[in-house]
C-alpha cells in the first residue's frame, strides 16, 4: 500500500512540473520580448541586451520578460528586420547596413571613413540626426529605439597583409548586403561577395572567400582568428548598431512601460559601449597572441582611393545620400 501512495505522489509531482513548465511566461509577465541578433554570446551585443533584460524585468516588476537569442538563432539581420515587421520577433540589435533596403538615409553611416573618431560617431548617432533616421523606420512597421555600437571595421584575410589599396586587388571579400560596402571594395579592385553573417565562418574556413571585414570584438568573439591569418587595421567603416522594436508590439505597451524600455535601453547603451571600449584596448595584443599577423595602416591612400564612392552615392532619390546630410554627419568630426 505504501509503495502505491509514493508512486501516486511522484506522478502528481511530475504532472504538476509539466503543467508549470508549459505554462509559458512566468505568471507576472504580461509582455514577452524576444530579442534576436547574429553575434556570439560573449559579444557586447549580447551582454548589452542581457543588461537590458535585467534592468527592464526589475523596473517593470516582472510585467515584461525578455529572452535574448544570439548567433543568428532567430535568423539573419534581414530576417530579423522582417521578423519585427511580422511581429514574430519583438526586438533586435543589428548593423545599419541591411537597413539600406528599407530607407536610404542610413546609407550615410556606410560611407567609408566618414567618422574620424568613435566620439564623433557616438555624438552623431545620439543626436537628432540619428533619432530622425530611427523615426523614418516607423513607416516600415519598426520603432527605432536607440543606437548600441558595433564599431570601426577592419579587414582580415588569409592571403597577405593589406597595407595599400592595391593589396586588395583580386581579394574575394565578404561584405554585408549593402551597395556602399560593395562599391567601396570594387573601387579598390577587390571582389565583394554579400553574405549573411551566420554563413561567414564556414565560408572562411572552406576558403570559398579570402577575407571579411568587421570590428575587432567580432574577429575575437566569432573566432575569425582561427580561419584568418592577417588583420589589417583599416577601420574603413563605422557600424552603428540600432536597437529596433516591432512597432505593433512597442505601441501595445502602456505608456509607462514604453518609457521604461527607452530609459533602461539608454542605461544599457552606456554599458555596452564601455564593454567595447575595454575590449578595444587589449584586442590587438590578444589577437596577435592568438596567431594573427597584424599590421597598422596608413589610411590616407585608402581615403583617397574611395572618394569615387562619395561621387557615386551623393545625390537625391532612392539609394542616394543628400550632400547636405553628408555634411551634417561630417560636422561631428
Ligand atoms: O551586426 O554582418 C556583419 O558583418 C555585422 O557586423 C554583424 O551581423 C553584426
Amino acid at each position: 500500500m505504501k509503495k502505491r501512495s509514493i508512486f501516486a505522489g511522484l506522478c502528481t509531482l511530475l504532472v504538476l512540473s509539466l503543467v508549470v513548465s508549459f505554462a509559458g511566461p512566468s505568471p507576472a509577465a504580461e509582455f514577452s520580448i524576444k530579442v534576436g541578433h547574429t553575434l556570439a554570446p560573449s559579444h557586447p551585443y549580447h551582454l548589452g541586451m542581457l543588461n537590458f533584460k535585467e534592468r527592464i524585468e526589475k523596473r517593470s516588476e516582472g510585467k515584461i520578460e525578455v529572452d535574448v537569442f544570439h548567433s543568428s538563432q532567430l535568423g539573419s539581420e534581414r530576417d530579423l528586420i522582417e521578423g519585427l515587421q511580422l511581429g514574430t520577433v519583438q526586438m533586435t540589435v543589428i548593423s545599419t547596413a541591411p537597413l539600406s533596403g528599407f530607407t536610404s538615409d542610413f546609407l550615410v553611416f556606410d560611407l567609408p571613413f566618414i567618422f574620424a573618431s568613435v566620439k564623433a560617431a557616438r555624438d552623431c548617432v545620439d543626436s537628432e540626426i540619428g533619432q530622425k533616421m530611427l523615426d523614418q523606420l516607423s513607416s516600415q512597421g519598426i520603432t527605432g529605439l536607440c543606437f548600441f555600437e558595433n564599431g570601426f571595421r577592419s579587414i582580415t584575410n588569409s592571403r597577405r597583409p593589406i597595407a595599400v589599396p592595391a593589396d586588395l586587388d583580386g581579394i574575394k571579400i565578404r561584405t554585408m548586403e549593402n551597395p556602399i560596402h560593395m562599391g567601396t571594395f570594387r573601387v579598390m579592385k577587390a571582389d565583394p561577395t554579400p553574405m549573411a553573417f551566420g554563413e561567414l565562418f564556414t565560408a572562411l574556413q572552406q576558403k570559398t572567400i579570402d577575407a571579411q571585414e568587421n570590428p575587432l570584438a567580432i574577429v575575437d568573439t566569432s573566432k575569425f582568428y582561427e580561419v584568418q591569418d592577417y588583420l589589417s587595421l583599416t577601420e574603413h567603416f563605422y557600424s552603428p548598431a540600432p536597437v529596433l522594436a516591432s512597432k505593433a508590439f512597442f505601441e501595445s505597451l502602456p505608456a509607462d512601460l514604453q518609457t521604461a524600455v527607452r530609459e533602461c535601453l539608454a542605461e544599457s547603451r552606456g554599458y555596452q559601449r564601455q564593454l567595447l571600449d575595454e575590449m578595444n584596448t587589449k584586442l590587438v595584443k590578444e589577437l596577435g597572441e592568438k596567431g594573427m599577423k597584424i599590421n597598422e595602416v596608413n589610411k590616407k591612400p585608402f581615403i583617397e582611393a574611395v572618394q569615387l564612392v562619395y561621387e557615386q552615392f551623393t545625390g537625391t532619390g532612392q539609394g542616394k545620400i543628400p550632400a547636405e546630410l553628408i555634411q551634417q554627419v561630417r560636422a561631428f568630426n
